[in-house]
Parts: C-alpha cells; sequence; structure tokens
C-alpha cells in the first residue's frame, strides 16, 4: 500500500492528501493520454537531494511537447515546486511524482480547450523490485508481448497510455513466477522492462539498447556516464535474446528499479546466476552519487533544503 505523506500540489496549490481528487469525466481517464515523470529524492549529508532533477522536468516537457499539450508552467516553476512539494512534506527519501494531464472540459477524441491540469505527489518508495532483488538480483521473463513499433509509441516521451502494455507483461511474468517482464521489439530485439531499461555485460563491455523503442532512461544515462569514467567500454546498439542468455551479467535501471541486477531469464542463469562484478561495482558507485556520497557527481543533486 502506498504510504501518504501530508499535502499535494495541484495546479499551483497544495492541497492535503486525502483531498486530492479529480473528476470522472477528466479526459486523461478516459483516453490515456497524459504525461508523467517518475524521480527519486535521497537522505544526503547535506539533507534530501533531488536526482538529475533538470533531466527529469526536461524529460516531462519533451513527452509534452510531442503530444502537443503545452504545460502552463515555465521549466523553472516545475523544478521549484517539485523542491517545494518535497520540502512541505518533511520528507527525507521519497518517490516524486508530476504528472500532466488533460482535465475536465469536452468529451471525445478532440479536447480542444480542455485545462491542463499539472499535479506533484510524494511519497517514500522502498526498492522497487525488493531487497532482495537488488541484493541478489530477480529473475525476469521474456514478454509474450512486445514494445509497440516506434511510430505507435513515440518512446521519447513518458506518456501513461504505454503502460496498459507494461502492465500486461508485467502481469504475465509474475504469473508464470518470475519478477519482471522484457519486451522485444517489433523485429525481436530486447528493447526494455516493464518499467526499467536493460544493461549487459560481455568480455568486460557493457552493452544496452540503442535509443529505438525505449525510453531514454536517466538512470541509463547515468550509468552510461558511470562506467564511462571508470573506464568500462560502453557501446549502444540492437542486441538478441539470445545474446542477453550468454551475457555475462545483466541489470535493469530505472529511477523507481535504480539498479536491480538480474540473475536469471527464461530460466537461464545469468553467469553465475547471482550479481556480477561490473554490475556490483556500478550499483555501488550509483547508490553512492545519489546517497551525496560521490563528490565528482555532485551537479546532479538539488538539495532540498
Ligand atoms: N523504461 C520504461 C518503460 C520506464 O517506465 C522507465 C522508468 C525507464 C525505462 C527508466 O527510466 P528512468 O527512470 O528515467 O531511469 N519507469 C518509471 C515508472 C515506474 C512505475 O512503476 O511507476 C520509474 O522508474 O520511475
Amino acid at each position: 500500500m502506498l504510504k501518504k505523506t501530508e499535502k499535494i500540489w495541484m495546479d499551483g496549490k497544495f492541497v492535503d492528501w486525502d483531498d486530492a481528487n479529480v473528476h470522472i469525466l477528466t479526459h486523461s481517464m478516459h483516453y490515456g493520454l497524459a504525461v508523467f515523470e517518475g524521480i527519486r529524492c535521497y537522505e544526503t549529508p547535506k539533507g534530501p537531494a533531488i536526482f538529475r532533477l533538470k533531466e527529469h522536468v526536461d524529460r516531462l516537457f519533451g513527452s509534452a511537447h510531442i503530444f502537443l499539450i503545452k504545460i502552463p508552467f515555465t521549466r523553472k516553476e516545475m523544478e521549484d515546486a517539485i523542491v517545494e512539494t518535497v520540502r512541505l512534506n518533511k520528507i527525507k527519501e521519497c518517490y516524486i511524482r508530476p504528472l500532466v494531464y488533460i482535465g475536465y472540459g469536452a468529451m471525445g477524441l478532440y479536447p480542444k480547450d480542455n485545462p491542463i491540469n499539472v499535479s506533484i505527489a510524494v511519497w517514500p518508495w522502498g526498492a522497487y523490485l525488493g531487497e532482495d532483488g537488488l541484493n541478489n538480483g530477480i529473475r525476469v521473463k521474456v514478454s509474450s508481448f512486445i514494445r509497440s513499433h516506434v511510430n505507435y509509441n513515440m518512446t521519447r516521451g513518458k506518456v501513461c497510455g504505454y503502460y496498459v502494455n507494461s502492465q500486461i507483461a508485467k502481469k504475465e511474468a509474475i504469473s508464470c513466477g518470475f519478477d519482471e517482464a522484457l519486451l522485444l521489439d517489433t523485429e525481436g530485439y530486447v528493447s526494455e522492462g516493464s518499467g526499467e531499461n536493460i544493461f549487459i555485460v560481455r568480455k568486460g563491455v557493457l552493452k544496452t539498447t540503442s535509443l529505438t523503442s525505449i525510453l531514454q532512461g536517466v538512470t541509463r544515462d547515468s550509468i552510461i556516464e558511470i562506467a564511462r569514467n571508470e573506464g568500462i567500454p560502453v557501446v549502444e546498439d540492437v542486441f538478441t535474446r539470445d545474446e542477453l542468455y550468454i551475457s555475462d551479467e545483466a541489470f535493469f535501471t530505472g529511477t523507481a528499479a535504480e539498479v536491480t541486477p538480474i540473475r536469471e531469464v527464461d530460466n537461464r542463469a545469468i553467469g553465475e546466476g547471482r550479481p556480477g562484478p561490473v554490475t556490483k561495482k556500478l550499483q555501488s558507485i550509483f547508490f553512492d552519487v545519489v546517497k551525496g556520497k560521490n563528490k565528482k557527481y555532485e551537479s546532479w543533486l538539488t538539495y532540498v533544503d
């Protein structure tokens, strides 16, 4: 169950958590077009800090732009509102969910004059794929559902409706006894998890899917930069499910999932069947970075107080 916090920001005002309601005829509720972000705030020695706030707000505006939605706030106003929402809720570590949706007005597929509404909620959210998953790795199933064609799911946008596909893939994986789903693209190449990007390690090279059918994850970008700075060669390219099966290591990245090792795919152990050295190294640097313990990446943090 979701852990409540005190206030939710709605269209420029703070409202009590229990009063943060919308009308049932809110346009986005019916047709699935709304854009959102997932951001994390971590406790650091200098107080709570939001990880890569600017990049997330940029992506939110990009998502809206792709779908011809005009956000009625500036980037700066959104950044300030996010910081203020964390501050007001007096919370040290949380997940942050900005949402831009088409409001109540006309129904039908052409909501010309409906308002564009914006909300920001925060709540504590622990390990997305479980503490055990973070430490020992998870079991993944290649989904029977696929990432839609790139001209249908324009994946540079983070759009609510896309997650219908993710949900059905995840349900299938869980009902088959796995922890998470991995979707292939329309060509049959590896795309991404239901809510994560994927990396593999083979013969010392770190490889991740190219930016075609995937969301351009902020965590993905962070891991690529950290790996390059550590002298680990990184390749962005298509790869097949069998290349994943014979990889030495694999892991998922995402704001919610952080860096989660993959220990098995479709009943095949990945490497030794436990998190490998490259995964563990990158995971450990990542957690130091987000928790303000690595000066080199200080510019990625926005301090709340
Ligand atoms: N791909 C997808 C499809 C995706 O949803 C996410 C984030 C990523 C990749 C990784 O992106 P980034 O968070 O910028 O590194 N998924 C969000 C939603 C999870 C949820 O269940 O809600 C998230 O991690 O916040």
